[in-house]
């Protein structure tokens, strides 16, 4: 069960954000206008969500997923991987601080972006990605350990993130895209392929029984439903546009 999200507006400065989609540059008022539903799709699953202001001087800091790692038993910031989006550690600090008395740190000799962390209850997957690296992952285990809690690292070649290509629904769902969908890691779950033509819907967002979808993969939705999910769809045309999916928007917790 989670109770609460962090989101952040996104900035006019997203249009200069990381992104190698190709798909052109985003339309700021629709992003604003999608994240608006965003939070009311949060909100529909009974999450409390803090709102937190843009910030113009990081492109990309809508995509608070990947700077923190918030788990039951503690809070994790990252060191990213992306060196443009560093700076946007201290920020989440501010805001995760009134819910967690203690936040552990990913130190600068290792890298991690919490959007290649995928947590299976007591479990942490960590796909070593091109923002994440072994170093990181190892410090990042080695604080998941002093919790009870583990974590393994994933190999991984061709996702941007671990999340791009994989999102768990919980009672052992696991829904695959790409490199995901045969890797030996992942062979005991219950697999939900994602077909090429929709492999932005490999990201999508369990919260507390409902399933937050990407509008306009028809096959995902429906492969998702038919595992007796209810499902609430997101515009995300905007995001998309930057490589950010539907789990990259928020932290939850
Ligand atoms: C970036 O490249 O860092 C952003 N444009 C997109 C981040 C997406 N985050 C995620 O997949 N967890």
């Amino acid at each position: 069960m989670f109770t609460k999200a962090i989101v952040r507006k996104p900035c006019q400065a997203m249009l200069s954000g990381l992104t190698e989609a190709n798909m052109g540059l985003p339309n700021y008022a629709l992003a604003c206008e999608q994240h608006q539903d965003y939070i009311s799709a949060l909100k529909e699953c009974g999450l409390q969500v803090t709102e937190l202001p843009a910030l113009e001087d990081y492109p990309d800091s809508c995509f608070v997923e990947d700077v923190a790692l918030l788990t039951p038993k503690c809070a994790i910031l990252t060191h990213p991987g992306a060196a443009s989006r560093r700076g946007e550690t201290q920020h989440i600090e501010d805001a995760i601080k009134a819910f967690y008395p203690n936040i552990e740190r990913i130190d600068f000799a290792g890298h991690v972006e919490a959007g290649d962390i995928m947590m299976v209850a007591d479990h942490f997957y960590i796909g070593l990605s091109a923002r994440t690296d072994a170093q990181g992952a190892a410090q990042l285990i080695e604080i998941l350990n002093k919790y009870n809690l583990s974590g393994s690292m994933v190999e991984m070649s061709e996702l941007l993130h671990l999340k791009t290509g994989l999102s768990y629904l919980e009672n052992n769902n696991l829904v695959t895209f790409g490199e995901m969908r045969t890797h030996q890691d992942f062979t005991e779950f219950t697999r939900i392929e994602i077909d090429e033509d929709e492999d932005y819907a490999a990201n999508c967002v369990w919260i507390n029984g409902t399933v937050l979808v990407p509008k306009g993969f028809p096959k995902a939705l429906h492969a998702i439903q038919q595992l007796g999910y209810k499902t609430r769809e997101v515009a995300m045309s905007e995001f998309q546009k930057l490589d950010g999916g539907l789990s990259c928007l928020s932290l939850r917790f």
